[in-house]
Formats: C-alpha cells, sequence, structure tokens
C-alpha cells in the first residue's frame, strides 16, 4: 500500500489537494482525486484570474478553456482546447479519454461533444471579469518600462507569468495501490490571441503520467514548456533514475537554454513532479515565484519552488 499525496500547482491549488486528499484516503483511485481537485479550482470563481469562469478572457473578450487528465496505469489521456462554454473542461477531457478513440478535441467539435455528453452551455462571465478584462486590456495600455519582453505573435510577451498572473492547475495523484494519475485545467495566459492554444491540453508539455516513471505537469508560458516538451521530459529524466527535484531542474535548465536562443529571459515556467514512491519535486525559472502545494495524510503545506537561472 502507498502513502497517499497530492501536488499542485499554485497557492490556489491547495484547494484541489484538500479535496483529491479526501479522495485518496478512501481507497479512490488517482486519476479521480486529481479530477475532484482540479474541479474544485475551476468551480471557485473567487481565484483571481484562475481556472475555469471567471478567469481573464482572450483578447476579443472571449473565454476559451483547455484541459487535459491522463491515467498512469494505462497511458489514457484525453484533452479539449479552446473549448467555450462549458464549466468543466477537465471532465471533458475525460469523456474524450473514456468515450472517443482520440485524445484531442479543439473549439466547436469540443463543444458538440461535450453537448452530446450532456454537458450544459453556460455563460462563463462575471460583471467583475468583464471590467477587469476592459480595464486591462493590452492594447490599451502603453509598454510597460520595466517588461522588457519583446512583443511576439503569440501576445504571451505582454503578460507575466509570476506570482501574480497565473492561471494553471496542475494536479497530481499517488493512491493507496501505488498508481499515478493527473489533470490540467486552464483558461490558459490573459488576452491571449483567439484560438491560441498553450501547453495545458498538450499530453507531453502540460501534462505527462505514467506509472512506470512518473508524473509531471506545468505552468507558465504554454509556448516555451511546448517548444521543449516539458512534462514529457521529465517524465523520462524519471524514467531514467533522476529524483522528481533533478528532473525538474533539469527541464528549467532546458527551457531557459531554448528561450535564450531566441533572445527571451528567463523562459518564465514552472515544473512540478511526482514519482511513483512518492518523492516531489518542482522547479521554476527566475522571475516566477512558483509556489505549489503538497498534500500527505491530512496535512497540506504550500511550498515554494527553486528558482533556476538562465546561468544554471
Ligand atoms: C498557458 N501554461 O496557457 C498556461 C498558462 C499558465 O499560469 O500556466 N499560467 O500557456
Amino acid at each position: 500500500m502507498a502513502e497517499p499525496i497530492t501536488i499542485a500547482t499554485w497557492p490556489f491549488g491547495r484547494t484541489a489537494v484538500e479535496t483529491a486528499m479526501k479522495l485518496l484516503a478512501k481507497g479512490e483511485p488517482a486519476l479521480d482525486a486529481a479530477l475532484a481537485g482540479a474541479q474544485a479550482v475551476e468551480d471557485d470563481t473567487s481565484i483571481r484570474n484562475s481556472v475555469g469562469f471567471g478567469s481573464l478572457p482572450d483578447r476579443l473578450g472571449r473565454l476559451t478553456l483547455d484541459a487535459c487528465v491522463m491515467d498512469g496505469r494505462t497511458l489514457a489521456c484525453g484533452a479539449v482546447a479552446c473549448v467555450e462554454h462549458i464549466k468543466h473542461p477537465a471532465a471533458l477531457a475525460r469523456r474524450v479519454m473514456e468515450k472517443t478513440p482520440h485524445v484531442l478535441l479543439v473549439g466547436e467539435g469540443a463543444k458538440w461533444f461535450a453537448l452530446q455528453q450532456g454537458f450544459p452551455l453556460e455563460v462563463p462571465y462575471t460583471a467583475e471579469s468583464i471590467k477587469e478584462w476592459l480595464e486591462s486590456h493590452p492594447d490599451k495600455k502603453k509598454p510597460d518600462a520595466k517588461d522588457k519582453a519583446p512583443v511576439r505573435a503569440d501576445g504571451a510577451s505582454s503578460i507575466n507569468v509570476d506570482e501574480f498572473n497565473h492561471d494553471t492547475v496542475t494536479v497530481l495523484s499517488l493512491d493507496k495501490k501505488g498508481h499515478l494519475g493527473g489533470v490540467c485545467t486552464t483558461s490558459g495566459l490573459g488576452y491571449k490571441l483567439p484560438g491560441r492554444v498553450g501547453d495545458s491540453p498538450i499530453i507531453g508539455a502540460g501534462l505527462y503520467v505514467d506509472d512506470l516513471a512518473g508524473a509531471a505537469g506545468a505552468t507558465g508560458v504554454g509556448e516555451e514548456i511546448i517548444r521543449i516538451g516539458g512534462s514529457l521530459f521529465i517524465a523520462e529524466q524519471l524514467r531514467a533514475g533522476k529524483s522528481p527535484q533533478e528532473a525538474c531542474e533539469l527541464a528549467c535548465k532546458r527551457a531557459n537554454a531554448a528561450s535564450g536562443r531566441r533572445g527571451v529571459h528567463p523562459a518564465r515556467v514552472a515544473f512540478l513532479a511526482l514519482d511513483p514512491k512518492g518523492n516531489v519535486g518542482a522547479a521554476c525559472t527566475e522571475k516566477t515565484g512558483f509556489k505549489y502545494a503538497v498534500g500527505r495524510g491530512d496535512k497540506v503545506e504550500l511550498l515554494t519552488a527553486k528558482e533556476i537561472g538562465p546561468q544554471a
């Protein structure tokens, strides 16, 4: 019997961890627990800029959500991207995994599948989210002298992913039977270009889970995470014998090296990992201020990830 454990990104990951740990204590499977945890965060509209409804929409004011799930026992996985009007994209991603031969459904197709599966269409906007979108729209703002990041076509440059601006919850759980499950759900970067999809619903980028190696997840600027296949990279490091901490640090080094080749410093990404024995690790690139929640037994703590600079 393994000691159950759950880890999740950012301080609001505590909500996910607390929810998941209650299910793991009852002997529920890791994927069920991680999904319930992620959905608790999707449901919490009080979390500013966070996952799910109430988050920051895209450049045109449309809120589109991305999510994926993966089961470490079988490598079964499912994902949805750029889906509108669906409150629980992670649950929808699980339906893609269980009810279709596919891995990823996007946009209108994902919405059509959601309707077919009985998901209601809902209005994702709140008075606060519309007001905030109007007031902070980057097209209205003069460039901030402090933000030296070059302007990029993906619109990511105007949004710094740091302690105060983040919106992805990645939840990794280990259940009593020693199986791993993971879920990632997000509204993506605020003010992204319409149609933009980040790392979060991409298996191997925002999430990868394999009982025979370990589980890994990501948050931060998705373009940088996709470029290095971040979560699969970490899983392969675990498979080769690295600890979760070493593997996350190596992924940050790789991300910094990759972004450096295009003159972007730092990469602004963060990773967390959990191995099948219950060891955890996390690391972020500089200025990301990445914190993560860890639950073991009935204790949940918030830890600060080690920052990896470009010289590391
Ligand atoms: C994305 N990785 O869409 C997400 C954003 C994020 O904290 O994690 N923000 O690129």
